[in-house]
């Protein structure tokens, strides 16, 4: 063949050709490498407004309100039914990329989790080959090893104080039994007797007991009525229950923004599908039948607060999947379908698609939990009818902000609405300053 080209000549002994390379050089420019932040984390990567000042308003750190907890000084341990040390639990669970996994191996490999309570009926049956690390003996012997564990970690790693939270599997919910789990003394004697219990009850029993505070990751109802006045008994702070991470926290700004905004929601539509271990336990039907319940009541106190749009048996639709699908691990999709009805017979319908790591949304909030009840241990409040300093009610309602299903005490109302919730912190932490609630009236803007 013969090129032809004006940059290609022929000769009787040679090919001369006129050729530019081209390449690609890199350099890494200084900065560009990832930091660890708390992205996510209420206290420590969000801001308040103090008020305004001569150039305008003043923004602070949630954080910097009130002393509080920095999370680099908390020291962590824990309990699990699977045995691998923090390092290889890690690699497992295949969230983090390998780089990151790299660095951190050398700190995560020298934690162990302590052997844990199972009882198999509880979570699903496809969690059982995981279960290597678990406690032997009766069911009060088990709950008197998990103290001594609380004892021994406190004592060992100098902390001032020890706050527990279960953030372990689903559970399925029990059934509330007068006799069985109805009051604390006849919840107290279950356990002795060997009775339906289910684990994440005898680890909220085993720390009220220590005087350690009980937080519920997830959404079964370990607060049965008898740990909850055991709690109160004791004085020691509860809450829960399952962390409000991402498509139920969209859902409580979103119904709120749409009913606030006079729109009539009549259809909610939430599916999940996601390949995590989570999802995996999800898959049983009792197991997704406790989060089915926690994530379907977070619209209730929205659409009753409308009677305006909804009579007192009127309610939006409201539908709940969760699928396991092994292969988009941790990235957990969420699409959701919300429609309103609008003016003159018209429809709104809004439709997301959110996909996200489904643990890094709920790390931060579990570190927030953890901080804030310890700040609300140390607050005290009195009134003028009642002089008398009082801490806050055992069942922590503050934390609403940070679970799908907040516990509250018996009676009071439950709050759902993301920003409501937030305000609620944000204005309790003011008041330990004598500051005033937001308003957000800027009243003094509005004036000719
Ligand atoms: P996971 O399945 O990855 O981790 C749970 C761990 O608990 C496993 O290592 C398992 O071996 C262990 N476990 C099971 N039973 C135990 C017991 N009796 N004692 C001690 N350890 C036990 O689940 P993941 O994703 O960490 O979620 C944990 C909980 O938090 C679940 O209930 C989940 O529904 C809830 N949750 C998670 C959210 C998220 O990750 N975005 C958000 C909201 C709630
Ligand atoms: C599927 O919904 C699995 C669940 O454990 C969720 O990942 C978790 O409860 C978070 O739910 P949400 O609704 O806050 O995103």
């Amino acid at each position: 063949f013969l090129v032809e080209s004006p940059n290609v000549t022929y000769s009787k002994d040679f090919i001369e050709a006129k050729y530019t390379y081209s390449t690609v050089h890199v350099c890494k420019e200084n900065g560009v490498t990832k930091k660890a932040n708390y992205y996510g984390s209420l206290l420590q990567a969000s801001t308040v407004c103090l008020g305004s000042g001569p150039s305008g308003d003043v923004y602070v750190p949630f954080r910097d309100l009130l002393p509080m907890v920095h999370p680099n000084d908390i020291v962590f341990d824990g309990w699990d039914i699977s045995s691998l040390n923090l390092a290889e639990a890690m690699k497992r669970a295949e969230v983090l990329e390998w780089p990151l996994q790299e660095q951190l191996w050398p700190h995560m490999e020298k934690m162990k989790p302590r052997p844990s309570i199972y009882i198999p009926e509880f979570i699903a049956a496809n969690q059982e080959e995981r279960a290597d690390n678990v406690l032997r003996g009766s069911m009060a012997e088990q709950v008197e090893q998990i103290r001594r564990d609380i004892r021994d970690f406190k004592e060992s790693s100098g902390v001032d104080k020890v706050i527990v939270l279960w953030t372990a599997n689903t559970e399925r919910f029990c059934d509330i039994v007068p006799g069985l789990n109805d009051t604390a003394d006849n919840l107290l004697r279950a356990i002795e007797r060997g009775l339906e219990v289910s684990p994440s009850t005898l680890f909220a029993v085993a720390s009220i007991l220590e005087g350690c505070a009980y937080i519920n990751g997830s959404p079964q109802n370990t607060f049965v009525p008898g740990a909850v006045e055991l709690a109160a008994q004791r004085r020691v702070f509860i809450g829960g229950d399952d962390f409000k991470s991402g498509q139920t926290k969209l859902k409580s700004v979103l119904v709120d923004f749409l009913v606030g905004a006079g729109l009539k929601t009549k259809s909610i539509v939430s599916y999940n599908h996601l390949g995590n271990n989570d999802g995996k336990n999800l898959s049983a039907p009792q197991q997704f039948r406790s989060k089915e319940i926690s994530k379907s009541n977070v619209v209730d106190d929205t659409v009753q607060a409308n009677p305006v749009l909804y009579g007192p048996q009127d309610k939006p639709d409201h539908c709940v999947v969760i699928k396991y699908v092994p292969y988009v691990g941790d990235s957990k999709r969420a699409l959701d379908e919300y429609t309103s009805e609008i003016m003159m017979g018209g429809t709104n319908t809004i439709v997301i698609h959110n996909t996200c790591e489904d643990s890094l949304l709920a790390s931060p909030i579990i570190l927030d939990l953890a901080i804030l009840t310890e700040l609300c241990q140390r607050i005290t409040f009195c009134t003028e009818a009642d002089p008398e300093f009082q801490g806050f009610h055992s069942v922590l309602s503050i934390l609403s902000f940070l679970c799908k299903a907040p516990l509250v005490p018996e009676g009071t109302p439950v709050v759902n609405a993301l920003f409501r919730q937030r305000s609620c912190i944000e204005n309790i932490l003011r008041a330990c300053l004598g500051l005033p609630p937001q308003n957000h009236m800027l009243l003094e803007h509005k004036m000719q």
